[in-house]
């Protein structure tokens, strides 16, 4: 219905204007299987209300590395509505309900999400697509997990996790709209940040980090193409 959008909802209210314009967005909704069941606003799909009666939608999660091995992190802005101020992955959102970024089956679906990635790299960290070409994103696996954020938002995704290890130059001008701020780390890096109580972590990226992240990051220099996609989606 013309008007029915997040930027008309009276419970939006207090939450930064194009922060609420992207809760239009059209989201995959998935089943558990990750096979697409529809399509959800992203309001819809954030909503505790929501994700308790087990609406589910699918996402991606990049993790891009410097010729030095180091990951680049981003903390989310505070204009975020979920998860503001926490430091986090590269870069996470979701594939969109649209040509090109739908996908059924592993190998559409990957190709859309890797769409995805490109397109919200250059919106939040202002990394062209010349310089994270699609493909040098490796699929890693897909994670199921389910987050709340503050009571009324939460997430509850299929979680693709791309690699990616750019051969060329990557020139970062973060969109303080989504990034408060991003840098560099190294594991040991990484590893001291997470024991600075004054710092915040996203709950996928610490569950990511908890489980294979390092494995992973340690295997970085026999090359990401050697990496096998996992079929099987890790329940977490
Ligand atoms: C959503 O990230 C995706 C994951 C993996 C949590 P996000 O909240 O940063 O999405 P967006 O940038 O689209 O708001
Ligand atoms: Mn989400």
């Amino acid at each position: 219905t013309p008007g029915a959008s997040a930027a008309n909802d009276s419970e939006m209210a207090g939450y930064d204007a194009e922060q609420i314009r992207l809760m239009d967005e059209v989201c995959i909704v998935v089943d558990e299987n990750d096979v697409p069941v529809g399509n959800g606003s992203k309001k819809t799909c954030h909503l505790m209300q929501n994700i308790n009666k087990g609406l589910l939608h699918r996402a991606f999660s990049v993790f891009l590395f410097d010729s030095e091995n180091r990951l680049l992190l981003q903390q989310r802005a505070t204009e975020k509505i979920t998860f503001p101020d926490m430091w986090t992955n590269t870069c996470c959102s979701h594939p969109l309900g649209i040509p090109g970024e739908t996908g059924v089956g592993l190998d559409a679906s990957v190709m859309g999400v890797k769409r995805a990635a490109q397109r919200k790299l250059d919106q939040e960290l202002g990394i062209k697509g010349q310089q994270v070409p699609l493909d040098q994103f490796h699929f890693l696996s897909r994670i199921h997990y389910v987050a709340p954020s503050d009571g009324k938002w939460g997430e509850h995704e299929i979680d693709y996790i791309l690699f990616i290890k750019p051969t060329g130059q990557v020139d970062v001008d973060a969109n303080p709209n989504e990034v408060r701020d991003a840098k560099y780390v190294s594991q040991e890096e990484l590893k001291a940040m997470f024991e600075d109580e004054s710092l915040k972590f996203t709950p996928w990226f610490k569950l990511i980090c908890q489980s294979m992240l390092f494995e992973w990051w340690s295997k970085l220099d026999q090359g990401v193409d050697k990496f096998v996609p996992e079929q099987d989606i890790r329940r977490m």
